[in-house]
């Protein structure tokens, strides 16, 4: 492998202090990261401000984004044409890979009601009375195969539905969805979203940016109130929903005595296999007998923190640092499944003897071997990754160097929990979160989600942004690769309280909940989304979304995915900003619909900043707003 050529100082380019090291050691080892290449492909400015379109061979054509109105594409696409249709399938591309990652939980959640499936079982069944009660499903003398029958036909249509709107719209607050259906937002299903999107953004379709724009929305809802919200209930039921767990993270996870198993991707149900495998007793016993003290299961990304939100697995660190982690020379086998997943990972897998596997049929990478996870016998795959990585444990014949450094919290924490946690209800009980922001102790609450990105110094936005804002009593919900950053710090657990201002720091100690709350993966934003469903079906915080103190961030994005999220969290009524890097040229109107306009129509909108305190302050400076139009401006 070539030897990375820069020489930039790895404290500049991770706070997080293990891939630091592991990148002190890659270099030693002369293994290339994608931090390296970062640094020497730079990005293209053009395509950056998305000023360039190459949706047809008349093309490709470049705008002058400092110049935004100089000049049209060959066929008169103007800048506002180019740039809204690359963001809208951005979108459309987010949000089909949230809801097709939803609908293989469906798939599955459907085999195990029809009795194909066998391995996975209805586990929660308190949440599949909870979601079949929101799809006005009757319960009441209900056998939980019947029950589950209709929820899953029910659920079937976020999907396939061509007219209408989609079944969980039934949870968002009256005035929201009377907003969505002034403007014509409410999605019909997400194939049809995702299929319209595609199709007006094509080359001499839809060319008014402001009507594309309403489709992204309509396309982005399908992601949050639909793929990413029948994600996280089926998984739940099958799974079990979280509940507060005390969790470790960060690369001292891993056990130099222990056969190390990495799973990173995002389909839960490959980690919830693995568990059964390595907990095996003859697989223990094989483990055992190649001189291993046991098998230890980590998990990293998204999957890694479905199972630590319900089972406490420990997580090896987040997107930045996968292939860090790799470099420990400790892993004995990573498996992969969907998203997220560098090709290149393979490649340092092989500078280290790591068994290396792709696990999901549409998801393989060139030269990388294939195990196929199939759930109808889901062991069969797992139980032999289980022994290849015996067998590279047998076999270690590299140096492994395990950074020390393990974090600890407390994270879990579903809306189901939050709610009963904050008095069985958000007002009205002991304490509840309404009645806290109403009287001042909480000034907001705060979404800080999202990835991380080589392009920012890794973790320091999520890490400086999120103290800001508990400092200034804003209570903090995370999900994704940014929890784990948060984790790693130190800040999830309740002793943080200490680093919060003196309301949030006492409703922390009374309650006895860490100030950042951990809720899981990306497709778990859908929690963040019920719990401001909730505040505003409590009271006292006005009657839209958008009336809340409420406010989101993913201050180092990367994937299309985040855009998707972003854009449901903002056409649900929050305001959100993204960090270092935003997909549109700046001083156009499409940038003034998303910045402005949109709240214009009762919508939320977009905020962007470069640092995480202006990140913060513009967080806050909404958030006061709202209270102050709340009246409750204390
Ligand atoms: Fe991927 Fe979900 Fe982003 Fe992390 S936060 S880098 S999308 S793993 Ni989802
Ligand atoms: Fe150029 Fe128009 Fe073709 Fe885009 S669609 S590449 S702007 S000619």
């Amino acid at each position: 492998m070539a030897k990375p050529k820069q020489i930039i100082r790895p404290e500049d380019i991770t706070i997080c202090e293990s891939t630091q090291q592991m990148i002190s050691k890659a270099r030693r080892d002369g293994v290339e990261l994608f931090f390296d290449r970062a640094e020497e492909l730079k990005p293209c400015p053009i395509g950056a401000d998305s000023a360039c379109c190459k949706h047809c061979s008349m093309g490709p054509c470049r705008m002058n984004p400092t110049d935004p109105y100089k000049r049209v594409g060959v066929c008169g696409a103007s800048i506002d044409t180019i740039a809204t249709r690359n963001f809208g399938r951005m979108v459309a591309a987010g949000t089909a890979a949230h809801t097709d990652h939803g609908m293989a939980m469906l798939e599955l959640f459907r085999g195990v009601i029809e009795g194909t499936i066998t391995d996975f079982q209805i586990k929660d069944h308190l949440k599949l009375g909870e979601v079949a009660a929101s799809l006005d499903i009757e319960t009441d003398g209900r056998e939980i195969k019947e029950i589950a029958a209709d929820v899953y036909r029910e659920l079937e249509k976020t999907y396939t539905q061509v007219e209408g709107e989609i079944p969980l719209v039934k949870r968002v607050p009256a005035k929201t969805l009377e907003t969505w259906r002034r403007e014509g937002i409410v999605p019909r299903g997400a194939m049809r979203e995702i299929m319209e999107m595609m199709h007006r953004t094509a080359i001499g379709v839809d060319q008014d940016y402001e009507n594309l724009t309403k489709q992204i929305s309509r396309t982005a809802l399908a992601d949050g109130w639909g793929g990413s919200m029948v994600s996280t209930d089926i998984s739940d039921i099958l799974f079990g929903t979280p509940s507060p767990v005390e969790i470790t993270v960060d690369m001292g996870v891993l056990k130099e005595d222990q056969v190390n198993i990495i799973v990173h991707g995002h389909e839960p149900n490959l980690l919830e296999a693995m568990m059964v495998s390595t907990a095996a007793p003859s697989l223990q016993q094989m483990a055992a007998e190649a001189g291993a003290k046991g098998i230890n299961l980590v998990g990293m990304c998204c999957s890694g923190l479905e199972v630590l939100s319900r089972h406490g697995i420990p997580h090896a660190g987040n997107f930045s640092s996968t292939e860090a982690a790799l470099v420990t020379g400790a892993v004995d086998a990573m498996t992969v499944d969907i998203q997220c997943i560098k090709q290149d990972l393979h490649k340092v897998a092989g500078c280290y003897d790591t068994v290396f596997v792709t696990t999901n049929y549409r998801a393989k990478i060139e030269g990388a071997q294939h195990i196929e996870l199939d759930e109808h016998d889901p062991l069969k795959c797992t139980d032999e990754i289980v022994i290849k990585a015996i067998s590279r444990f047998k076999n270690r014949s590299h140096p492994i160097e395990i950074p020390r450094r393990v974090g600890r919290g407390v994270h879990g924490f579903s809306h189901e929990y939050i709610k009963y946690m904050l008095g069985g209800s958000f007002r009205g009980g002991y304490e509840p979160l309404n009645d806290n922001i109403i009287n001042g102790r909480i000034r907001g609450v705060a979404g800080v989600v999202g990835c991380t990105n080589p392009r920012s110094k890794q973790d320091f936005s999520h890490v400086e942004l999120v103290k800001e804002l508990i400092k200034n009593d804003v209570l903090v919900v995370q999900t994704g690769c940014s929890q784990v950053a948060l984790a790693k710090a130190g800040l999830t657990t309740p002793g943080a309280a200490a680093l919060a201002g003196a309301g949030l720091a006492e409703v922390c100690e009374t309650v006895g909940i860490p100030p950042v709350l951990g809720l899981g993966s990306c497709v778990d934003n859908s929690r963040i989304l019920m719990a401001v469903a909730e505040m505003v079906k409590t009271g006292g915080l006005g009657e839209s979304i958008a009336d809340l103190p409420v406010a989101g961030c993913a201050p180092e994005w990367m994937s299309e995915k985040a855009i998707a999220i972003g854009q449901y969290f903002v056409a649900s009524g929050v305001f959100t900003v993204f960090g270092h890097t935003f997909p549109i040229t700046r001083e156009t109107k499409f940038e003034k619909l998303l910045f402005e306009g949109l709240a214009s129509k009762g919508l939320g909108s977009w905020g962007f900043a470069d640092d995480p305190y202006e990140m913060a302050r513009l967080m806050l400076a909404h958030i006061d707003k709202k209270r102050q139009a709340l009246g409750i401006d204390t």
